[in-house]
């Protein structure tokens, strides 16, 4: 949008977050290694040997707030060794580029930069396929990448871009397998009026423009004040983060202001179904929004839109977290069920179910493996199938036959959705095969509890 003058605020205090200290942190395939906790076993499981087992996994993964917030870390750095800001045409913004770009090169993604030149710089946009799914049919998810002059611009748009990179990473370490082909864009000159976008949409024929099922724009996704906005442009994509916020209970609302005001717009004049979310920029939140929101009323959703204070203190953790993982439902979703890499192999399943206790000690489901020669493979497949009211509770550890743990999961404060439906990857290279693997499972909090119903190792 173009560059606003106005007032440099002072940075807004920071919401305070509940007071249960809590691990925020996705599912990390590093190894950690814990103390073995003292549980009762449970009966031997069936070990079965199956050829490709694809688990669908309908739901979406969590996505790691801590890791989305990392690669704000990485664009504040970035901000603040190029002049203060990654605007079109500086070096900040390049430096932006290159970034994203090795993250996704190494995590398997087809990159491409497109290069166009508007006030007689040269622009770039960074496009990235995951490469499969029905190239027909494409599911886009965009966010601008380029901030103001002002300032690093990290929730205006390093929010959204750091959204959006982190599902995208989330896509390679699951081996996600959707049945859409996956794309996602960040745009460059987005605040000298949508420039890097407009170029995209002008120069793809037709032909392609019409494989676009959706494009999902992102801008502004972590406001320090935060509201609950969606684009309600299209019907079918506004019901699939409505139906997200409603499972969390977050009230939203239609997104009204922005109509024309960010990447989106070159898509939908060009006849493609677009959504989106947005946090809230220099408007001021009213009394009846802070009543279902919280935060303060009166005050600007983000007080240091377009200045040198939208740094990386300038986030609401929980509105970045639950919009990130409100684009990883709407990809999940709208790319269709696809499951992960369909393991090859052997699988060796437990179906004994375990009850996990509320806030209580840990347990733990053995599966013991035979027949498999030499080490266990890099990217591990462990199928987990978990009941629970609220899957942000949950701690989730493989321990392989060393006594060696991997962290599958960490709890969540603001993760209230229901069980934990999904398959992790690990790379547990370390571990000969044969021997007896344990899945450890514990309640960290208080109120909610559930099963291990089961889980499967397939190597
Ligand atoms: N155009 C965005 C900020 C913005 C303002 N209103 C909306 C509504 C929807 C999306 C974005 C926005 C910018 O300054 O980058
Ligand atoms: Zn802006
Ligand atoms: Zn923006």
């Amino acid at each position: 949008m173009p560059e606003l003058t106005g007032p440099t605020l002072p940075t807004p205090p920071r919401r305070t977050r509940t007071a249960a200290t809590w691990l925020a942190t996705g599912a990390a395939v590093t190894a950690a290694l814990f103390g073995a906790a003292s549980v009762p076993a449970t009966a031997a499981p069936t070990a079965a040997t199956a050829g490709p087992a694809a688990a669908r996994s309908a739901a979406a993964p969590d996505i790691s707030v801590a890791d989305v917030k990392a690669h704000l870390n990485q664009l504040q750095s970035i901000a603040t060794a190029n002049g203060g800001n990654r605007a079109h045409g500086r070096s900040g913004y390049k430096a932006s580029i290159d970034y994203v770009k090795g993250k996704l090169d190494a995590a398997g993604f087809t990159t491409t930069v497109q290069q166009f030149t508007t006030g007689g710089q040269t622009g770039y946009n960074l496009i990235a396929d995951w490469p499969g799914g029905d190239a027909n049919h494409v599911v886009f998810a965009g966010s601008h990448l380029d901030s103001v002059t002002r300032g690093p611009g990290i929730n205006d748009n390093g929010s959204g871009s750091a959204g959006i990179l982190e599902v995208a990473l989330t896509v390679a370490k699951q081996g996600y397998k959707p049945d859409k082909h996956l794309r996602f864009g960040w745009w460059g000159a987005e605040e000298l009026g949508m420039i890097g976008s407009q170029n995209y949409v002008r120069q793809l024929p037709a032909a392609e423009r019409a494989k676009i099922d959706a494009y999902l724009n992102f801008d502004m996704i972590g406001s320090p004040n935060p509201g609950y906005f969606v684009y309600d442009d299209d019907a079918r994509l506004e019901g699939v983060f409505k139906d997200f916020f409603a499972a969390r209970k977050i009230a939203t609302e239609i997104e009204t202001e922005g109509d024309g005001r960010s990447d989106h717009a070159p898509f939908k004049d060009a006849g493609v179904a677009v959504g989106g979310l947005f946090s809230g920029a220099d408007y001021t939140k009213t009394a009846a929004q802070a009543q279902k929101w919280g935060g303060t009323a009166g005050q600007p959703f983000d007080r240091c839109y377009h200045s040198s204070c939208d740094t990386s203190a300038n986030i609401d953790d929980t509105a970045l977290d639950n919009n990130s993982d409100a684009i990883a439902h709407a990809i999940w979703t709208l790319s269709g069920g696809g499951g992960t890499t369909p393991p090859s192999g052997t699988s060796f399943e437990s179906k004994s179910q375990v009850a996990i206790p509320d806030a209580g000690a840990a347990v733990e489901s053995p599966i013991t493996v035979t027949g498999v020669s030499g080490n266990a493979p890099s990217a591990l497949k462990v199928v987990v199938d978990i009941r629970h009211s609220y899957r942000g509770d949950l701690v989730v550890d493989l321990v392989g036959p060393s006594g060696k743990t991997y962290r599958l999961k960490d709890s969540s404060a603001n993760d209230s959705a229901a069980d934990v439906k999904t398959t992790f990857t690990v790379d547990a290279s370390g571990e000969v095969a044969n021997g007896t693997w344990k899945l450890r499972v514990q309640d960290v909090a208080a109120q909610d509890s559930g099963a291990l119903n089961s889980w499967k190792l397939t190597f």
